[in-house]
């Protein structure tokens, strides 16, 4: 299976660090795409023009909550979205939860790459309100983070990874220690070792 991907998407980690802890990540081949490149020929693969994408035999799959989910299908072993009851909502909403901390920052990141007289600073301010909204229940529920790995303790990982890749400034664990505590031992997974962005 292809995965178009790049190394500092968060949403192509995800997907990396599932078919890591599910097993499969021999059978995935990696082909990167830059985004910005109108003739890298994504659309053809995702009408919407976004990566992560995967080439199954059902056609190419998107988005990455997609993907994720079509991968713990295909292993035996413990499931990332389990089949129901409290671990799955609870599951299926860290992962909402660590994609909308994930939309925030990207879209303030599109924001602050506009020529400064285009960015509108109301508009950054209130993505960042979004950001540190779920910082703030991701603190509160962090015990939620240590029990088994899921689909939301991986997109909740790679959140994080995301703020220390393109905000630094933000300097988040000074404030949200419970969350600090909890990523320093999933940062050492291999799975998250491996996925590290390459630039
Ligand atoms: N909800 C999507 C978000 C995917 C996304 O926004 N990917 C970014 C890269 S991190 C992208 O391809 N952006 C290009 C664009 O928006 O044109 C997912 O979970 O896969």
């Amino acid at each position: 299976m292809k995965l178009l991907y790049s190394s500092t998407s968060p949403y192509a980690r995800k997907v990396r660090i599932t078919a890591f802890e599910t097993g499969l990540h021999d059978r995935i081949e990696l082909v990167p795409i830059d985004t910005t490149n109108p003739a890298s020929g994504l659309s053809a693969h995702n009408p919407l023009s976004k990566i992560p994408v995967l080439e199954t035999e059902f056609g190419p799959l998107y988005d990455s909550p997609v993907i994720c989910e079509y991968l713990d299908s295909l292993h035996d072993g413990p499931k990332l979205f389990p089949a129901a009851g409290s671990a799955r909502w609870n599951a299926l909403r860290w992962q909402a939860l660590a994609d909308g901390l994930l939309d925030a920052a990207l879209l303030i990141r599109h924001e602050s790459i506009r020529p400064v007289e285009y960015q509108f600073e109301p508009y950054i301010e209130k993505q960042k309100g979004k950001i540190l909204g779920a910082l703030d229940a991701m603190e509160k529920g962090a015990a939620d983070l240590e029990g088994r790995l899921t689909i939301g303790t991986i997109t909740a990982a790679c959140a994080l990874g995301y703020l220390d890749l393109r905000f630094t400034d933000l300097a988040w664990r000074e404030s949200y220690p419970n969350l600090a505590k909890w990523h320093k031992a999933f940062a050492a997974r291999s799975s998250y070792v491996d996925t590290l962005a390459k630039a």
